[in-house]
C-alpha cells in the first residue's frame, strides 16, 4: 500500500510544515509524561522513498545518528558554514538521502482510557514522519522545536502499538538550517508520551509588569469540540489566590457564555511590594493555574514560574525595569563533544552556571530555539535571552525570503517560537534568524509576532542592516555583526540614532581572538546609544574523534579528555578531519570554551570586563570602589585586598565592601603603608561570593579591579666583572641556554593571522625563514657589541646586540631597524631557548593566564607561578598561544633551583613554551604536537595585537607592530 506521508514527498514541498500537528502552546506537559526516551530499533536509508526492509540496529534517542556507531549506518558529522552541503537548488534536495527509521513498542496504561493521548517529540531535523502501527499520523519539520500528535484515536490504553518516527535528513528546510556548524541528523531531544482530559488548558499566556500587576490568559478545548457548561479556572500565586478578570467578564455582558464558549478565561492579581526579575536579580514566584469542570473537580493544572519586569524601547535605549541595561552577551549553540547535538539538563546548567561566573548576563540563542530547560534555568540564574528562530537561508537566503513557498514556514517557526516561550522573564527580545538576507517572509513573520506579543521587541540583522536607524524595517534594535567598533560609536554620536544598538555578534573567537575586547566595553560603558552585544560565540565545536578510525567517539567518551586536552589516541575533530571533501575546517573552532567547556582566557578578560565592583585612581584619603551593576548592592560579593610589591611579595588584608546603591561610588582608606623601597606596586581587591548562589558557592572569584599605587624606578644595574662568551656566528654562550638569543619577527600564525591576510603577508616577506648573516664583532672592556642582519625575501633588518657584563650576569641591549616594507608585522623580540629540566615559572607582571596586548585587561599585575607546561593555551589548530603580557621579570627554575632570571627594562610580552613557532605551524592539530624538552624563550619588544580578524575587525592601529628602530634591554642571570 503506498504511504500517503511519502505520495506527498513533504522533504521537498516547503508549503508543507506540518501535517496533523497540534498547535504550539506554552502549557508544560514534560512532568507526569512517559519518556520514551532510550534505545530504539534503527535503521538507516539511502532515500526516504527506499523500502524498509533491511535489518535493524539500534539507536539512541535522543541522538543524532551522525555521531553512533550504528552497525551498517556510515553518515558522519560534516562541517560547513555557509555553503550547502549539496548543489540542489531550494526546496529540492539530494537523490542521496540518509534516513532514519527509528521504531519501538510502546505500550500505553490501561488507565488513560477515556483520556487525550499525545506523542511529543522534542525535536528531529530536519523533516518528521510518525506512524502508529502502520497508520500515518503526522508530519513536522522545524528541526529545533517540540511537535505533538494527538494518538488518542490511534492507540488503545492498555494495548501496546508499535511507534515508528521517520527522519529524513536533506529537506526544502535543511535550505533554511543552514547554520554555521556541525550537520546532523536525528532526534536530538526527548520523546514523550502523556495524557491529559479530553477538557484541558490549551495554552496559558502570563504577563507579569514590573509593576505587580498579573494577567494569566487562558485558552481551553474540549476533545469532544463544544465545551461544557459550567468550566471555570483559578489560580494562585505563591499561595495568593488569584481572581476572575472582572473587564473581560463584562465586557461580554450581554451573553455571558460567550468567553467560556470561546474557551477563553483571565486571571488578574496585582502583587504587592512584588520582588521585580532581573538578570542580576531574578526573583521568581510560583503560578498555579487550574482548569475545573462545573462541579469544582479539577480537569488540569498548569505550573509556570513568573518573573515580573518590563521590557520597553524608550528613545533610543533598550530598558529592563527602566534601566537602561549592558548586555554582556554569548551566542550559544546546543553542542555537545560526544552527543553532537543532544544537551543534557546538566549540560545546560553548566553552560550556564559558567557564563554567569564570567560575567555575562546575556545569550542569543543562535541560531533557533532551544531545549525549553534552557529557558527554565535562564529564568532562574539570571541571563536576558534573544530567542531566535529556526531560520537561517545563508546559501540562498536571496531567492528565499521572498519565496512565497517558504512564507508558510517562515511564519511557522516564529510564531511556534514565541506561543511557546512567550510566558518566560528571561526571554527580552524575539529574533526571526539569522543570515537570511530580508524579504517579505520575513515582514510576514514581524507582523504576526508584533501583533501577537507587543510586550517585546523585536530584532533581525538582516532587516537592520538596511539601515540602523530605520523605522520601516523589521528590527527594533540595531543589531549589526561584527560592525567596527568606530562605526558604532560614530552611529550613536550622529544624532541620528533612533534604536538600541547591540550587536548580534561581535568579537568572534576563533583560536587566540577577542583582541580589543576591553576597547569595546570602553566605548560601550561611555557612549549613551551603544549597550552591548553577543560574543560569538560559546563553543568550540570540536568533537572527540578516535584518530584511528576517524569515528566520533560518542557517548562512551566521557573520561577521554581533562582540562581541553584529549587523551592520547583522541583528538577534537574539526571540519574535514570525518573524510568530507567541503568543509571550513577550523571555523567551527570559534568559542570562548574549549570543547570541554574549559574556559578559554578570554573568558578571565570578560570576566573582569563585566566587573560589578571596580576601583578607581588613588588619592591621599584612599581608594574609589564603585558599583557596576544595575540593579543590587554589593551585599552578595566579599573582598580581599592584596598589594603586590615589585621588591617584595604579597600583603593580603581583609576588605569591608562599602554600600552602595548601584552607579554609587565611595573613598575607601588604603588598606596598606607603602614600603619606602620605591618599588612598583599594585592594590587588588579580591572579590568573591559571599554566601552560596545557585551559580557559584560561597567564595566564587567575581573579579579582581586593580590599581597601581605606585610606578616603579627605573634602577641600573650594577656593573659586574664576569666575561661574555661569542661564539664564532657572533651568539651568546650560556650553560644554561641550547639556542642563543636571536631576532624573531614571527609568529605561529593566529585564525586572524591566517584568515585576516596578515600570515600571508608574513610568509611572503620571508618573515617565517629569515636567513642571519653576521656583519661584525666588537669587543669593548668586558662587553661585546655584535651586529647582524637578518634578510627576509624582501627586506632587510639590521640588528645589534650589546652585552655587558653586570653583577651575576650578562645585560643585552637590543636594537633592531625595520625596513619600511615591514609594516606590520607579528613581533620584535628575541627568542632563545633553554637546557631541559628547568620546567618552573615564577613571575611578575599580568597573569596568571593568557594574556595579550589587546587582551590583558583581565590579567593582574602580580607575582605568579606555574609549572612551563602549564602556560600554553591548547588552541584546536595549533598557533601562537601562551604569551604573558607585561612581564617585568621571571625565573625558569629546576627542583633543585637552578636555572635562569631574567629582568626585562619594562613590562614586556613573554612566552613560554615547548614549541617553536615553526612546531606549531607545522601541525593541523593540538595532539600532533611534540613538546621539545627544554623551553623556547620569546621576549618581544613589541608584539602585535590579536584583533578579531578570522571574521570582523582586525586589532586596532595602536596594538601594530610598526617598523623602524626597536630597542629593548634585558638582563639574564643564573639563579
Ligand atoms: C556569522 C554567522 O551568523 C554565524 O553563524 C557564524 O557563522 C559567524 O558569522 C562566524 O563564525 S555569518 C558571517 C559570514 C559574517
Amino acid at each position: 500500500m503506498t504511504d500517503p506521508l511519502l505520495t506527498l514527498r513533504p522533504w521537498e514541498a516547503p508549503e508543507v510544515t506540518s501535517w496533523g500537528r497540534l498547535p504550539m502552546n506554552a502549557v508544560d506537559r514534560r512532568s507526569g509524561a512517559n519518556s520514551l526516551d532510550g534505545d530504539w530499533r534503527f535503521q538507516l536509508l539511502s532515500a526516504p522513498d527506499a523500502p524498509v526492509g533491511g535489518p535493524w540496529s539500534t539507536a539512541s534517542v535522543p541522538g543524532v545518528w551522525t555521531m553512533q556507531t550504528i552497525e551498517g549506518t556510515a553518515d558522519l558529522p560534516q562541517y560547513l558554514n555557509v555553503r550547502m552541503p549539496y548543489t540542489e537548488f531550494p526546496p529540492l534536495s539530494p537523490a542521496d538521502n540518509p534516513t532514519g527509521v527509528y521504531e519501538r513498542e510502546i505500550d500505553v496504561p490501561a488507565e488513560w482510557a477515556g483520556r487525550r493521548i499525545v506523542l511529543q517529540v522534542g525535536a528531529a531535523e530536519s523533516v518528521l514522519l510518525v506512524h502508529v502501527d502502520g497508520r500515518p499520523v503526522g508530519i513536522s519539520k522545524d528541526s529545533h522545536l517540540a511537535a505533538e500528535f494527538d494518538l488518542s484515536g490511534v492507540v488503545r490504553p492498555g494495548g501496546r502499538s508499535v511507534l515508528r518516527l521517520t527522519v529524513v535528513k536533506w529537506s526544502d528546510a535543511s535550505h533554511i538550517e543552514d547554520q554555521d556548524q556541525w550537520w546532523h541528523a536525528g532526534i536530538t531531544r526527548s520523546v514523550l508520551l502523556y495524557a491529559t482530559d479530553p477538557l484541558r488548558l490549551a495554552d496559558v499566556t502570563v504577563r507579569a509588569a514590573r509593576d505587580g500587576e498579573l494577567r494569566v490568559d487562558c485558552q481551553v478545548r474540549d476533545s469532544g469540540g463544544a465545551l461544557p457548561a459550567g468550566w471555570y479556572v483559578s489560580g494562585e500565586l505563591d499561595g495568593l489566590p488569584l481572581g476572575q478578570d472582572t473587564e473581560f467578564d463584562l465586557a461580554n455582558a450581554e451573553d455571558e457564555r460567550v468567553s467560556a464558549f470561546l474557551g477563553e478565561a483571565r486571571l488578574r492579581a496585582r502583587v504587592p511590594e512584588v520582588r521585580t526579575w532581573t538578570a542580576e536579580t531574578p526573583e521568581l514566584y510560583d503560578l498555579t493555574v487550574r482548569l475545573h469542570r462545573a462541579d469544582g473537580t479539577v480537569t488540569d493544572t498548569s505550573r509556570h514560574r513568573v518573573g515580573f519586569r518590563d521590557v520597553r524601547i524608550v528613545g533610543r535605549d533598550l530598558l529592563v525595569n527602566g534601566e537602561r541595561v549592558f548586555i554582556r552577551g554569548v551566542n550559544r549553540h546546543d553542542f555537545h563533544p560526544l552527543t553532537g547535538r543532544t544537551v543534557s539538563y546538566d549540560d545546560m546548567r553548566a553552560d550556564l552556571v559558567l557564563l554567569k561566573r564570567f560575567g555575562f548576563n546575556a545569550v542569543r540563542t543562535a541560531h533557533y530555539p532551544n531545549d525549553p530547560t534552557l529557558y527554565d534555568l535562564a529564568d532562574e540564574i539570571g541571563f536576558y535571552v534573544v530567542d531566535e528562530a529556526d531560520i537561517e537561508s545563508h546559501d540562498h537566503a536571496h531567492e528565499i525570503a521572498d519565496d512565497p513557498r517558504y512564507l508558510n514556514a517562515f511564519v511557522d517557526r516564529v510564531s511556534r517560537m514565541v506561543l511557546r516561550d512567550k510566558n518566560h522573564p528571561s526571554v527580552i527580545i524575539w529574533s526571526l534568524g539569522n543570515e537570511s538576507d530580508y524579504g517579505a517572509n520575513h515582514d510576514a513573520a514581524a507582523g504576526w509576532v508584533r501583533r501577537h506579543d507587543p510586550s517585546r521587541p523585536l530584532q533581525y540583522e538582516g532587516a537592520a542592516k538596511r539601515g540602523w536607524a530605520d523605522p520601516e524595517v523589521a528590527s527594533d534594535i540595531a543589531c549589526p555583526m561584527y560592525a567596527p567598533l568606530e562605526d558604532c560609536v560614530a552611529h550613536a554620536l550622529s544624532g541620528q540614532q533612533t534604536k538600541p544598538l547591540i550587536q548580534c555578534e561581535y568579537s568572534h573567537a576563533m583560536g587566540n581572538s577577542n583582541g580589543t575586547l576591553a576597547d569595546h566595553w570602553a566605548a560601550i560603558e561611555a557612549t549613551p546609544g551603544l549597550q552591548g552585544g553577543f560574543i560569538w560565540e560559546f563553543w568550540d565545536h570540536g568533537i572527540l574523534q578516535r584518530v584511528n578510525d576517524g569515528r566520533p567517539v560518542g557517548r562512551g567518551g566521557a573520561g577521554l579528555y581533562d582540562n581541553a586536552v584529549a587523551a592520547p589516541g583522541y583528538r577534537w575533530a574539526y571540519g574535514g578531519d570525518f573524510g568530507e571533501k567541503d568543509h571550513d575546517g577550523a571555523f567551527i573552532a570559534d568559542g570562548v570554551v574549549f570543547p570541554d567547556r574549559t574556559p578559554k582566557p578570554v573568558m578571565y578578560e570578560h570576566r573582569e570586563l563585566s566587573a560589578p565592583v571596580r576601583l578607581h585612581g588613588v588619592r591621599p584619603e584612599g581608594v574609589t570602589v564603585s558599583n557596576h551593576q544595575h540593579f543590587r548592592g554589593l551585599e552578595w560579593l566579599a573582598g580581599e585586598w592584596e598589594l603586590s610589591l615589585a621588591h617584595g611579595g604579597t600583603l593580603t588584608a581583609s576588605a569591608e565592601l562599602p554600600d552602595l546603591r548601584p552607579g554609587g561610588t565611595a573613598v575607601v582608606p588604603l588598606p596598606f603603608a607603602l614600603p619606602d623601597d620605591g618599588g612598583e606596586a599594585w592594590l587588588t581587591l579580591r572579590v568573591t561570593t559571599a554566601q552560596d548562589l545557585p551559580w557559584a558557592p560561597r567564595g566564587t572569584r567575581v573579579c579582581t579591579p586593580q590599581v597601581r599605587l605606585r610606578a616603579p624606578v627605573p634602577v641600573e644595574d650594577p656593573v659586574g666583572t664576569g666575561r661574555v662568551e661569542i661564539d664564532a656566528d657572533g651568539l651568546l654562550v650560556h650553560p644554561l641556554l641550547t639556542s642563543a638569543p636571536a631576532l624573531s619577527l614571527w609568529r605561529a600564525p593566529t585564525d586572524n593571522d591566517e584568515l585576516g591576510g596578515m600570515a600571508l603577508r608574513w610568509r611572503t616577506w620571508g618573515l617565517d625563514s629569515l636567513v642571519r648573516r653576521l656583519v661584525s664583532v666588537r669587543q669593548e672592556g668586558d662587553g661585546v657589541t655584535v651586529l647582524a642582519e637578518y634578510a627576509g625575501t624582501t627586506g632587510v633588518v639590521r640588528h645589534r646586540q650589546v652585552f655587558t657584563p653586570v653583577e651575576g650576569g650578562i645585560r643585552i641591549d637590543e636594537q633592531a631597524e625595520l625596513p619600511a616594507e615591514f609594516d606590520d608585522v607579528a613581533r620584535v623580540g628575541s627568542v632563545f631557548e633553554t637546557v631541559a629540566g628547568l620546567d618552573g615559572l615564577d613571575w611578575f607582571g599580568q597573569g596568571p593566564w593568557e594574556s595579550y596586548p589587546d587582551r590583558s585587561a583581565g590579567a593582574p599585575v602580580g607575582h605568579h607561578h606555574c609549572q612551563v607546561d602549564e602556560l600554553f593555551t591548547p588552541y584546536l589548530r595549533p598557533q601562537e598561544s601562551g604569551g604573558r603580557h607585561g612581564v617585568r621579570r621571571f625565573t625558569l627554575s629546576a627542583p633543585d633551583a637552578t636555572g635562569i632570571a631574567v629582568t626585562l627594562d619594562e613590562p614586556r610580552q613573554v612566552s613560554v613554551t615547548r614549541y617553536r613557532a615553526e612546531d606549531l605551524t607545522a601541525v593541523t592539530h593540538h595532539d600532533e604536537l611534540v613538546p621539545r624538552a627544554g623551553c623556547v624563550v620569546h621576549l618581544d619588544a613589541a608584539h602585535r595585537g590579536l584583533g578579531t580578524a578570522s571574521c570582523g575587525p582586525d586589532t586596532f592601529p595602536s596594538y601594530l607592530v610598526a617598523p623602524g628602530v626597536h630597542r629593548w634591554s634585558w638582563t639574564l642571570r643564573a639563579l
